[in-house]
């Protein structure tokens, strides 16, 4: 089937919703026939980027190195959607910039922290609070929010299946 490659760049806090959007657009996308691939940290911080931990230096790396792994899946042909925090306005721009006009869609699942904090599906942010995870985002690891992103999802509206159609929709 006739794709358009992409890459669909999704940033936010950590329990923003992220990863759960971002399988439901790969569900939807593979659902019309089309070739995806998601880029997490399930699949890259355990492999490609094991060496990095969350300094801000090596968030850097990390998401440098998810960058151009997505810009070789776009060169082959793929939707890659790709899932990380991704906290820095500047890397973000970087990432951007590998790319072609238009295939680049910035996606930003603005969770606000309270509501991730209130969540907390992981325990990780009591963690954080209780100086057990230092560096952590949001707590005393900044993140800075997209002024240009492509799309802004409110989890706070709109349920992950409606908000992953309207992101499915834009490779689609
Ligand atoms: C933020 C952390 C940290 C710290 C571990 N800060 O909710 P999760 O668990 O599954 O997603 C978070 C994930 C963030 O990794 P990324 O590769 O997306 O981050 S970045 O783009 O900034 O490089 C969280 C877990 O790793 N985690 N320690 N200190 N999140």
């Amino acid at each position: 089937k006739h794709q358009t490659p992409r890459c669909l760049w999704f940033t936010g806090l950590s329990g923003s919703g992220k990863s759960t959007i971002a399988n439901l657009v790969e569900k939807r996308l593979l659902a019309e026939g089309r070739h995806t691939y998601l880029l997490d940290g399930d699949n890259v911080r355990h492999g490609l980027n094991r060496d990095l931990g969350f300094s801000a230096e090596d968030r850097v790396e990390n998401v440098r190195r998810v960058a151009e792994v997505a810009k070789l899946m776009v060169d082959a042909g793929l939707i890659v959607i790709v899932s990380f925090i991704s906290p820095f306005r500047d890397e973000r721009r970087l990432a951007r910039e590998l790319f072609k006009e238009g295939e680049f869609v910035e996606i930003f699942v603005d969770t606000p922290l309270a509501e991730c904090e209130r969540r907390d599906l992981k325990g990780l942010y009591a963690k954080a609070r209780a100086g057990l995870i230092p560096n952590f985002t949001g707590i005393d690891s900044p993140y800075e929010r997209p002024e240009h992103a492509e799309l802004v999802l409110d989890t706070t509206r709109e349920s992950p299946e409606s908000l992953a159609q309207r992101v499915a929709d834009r490779a689609l």
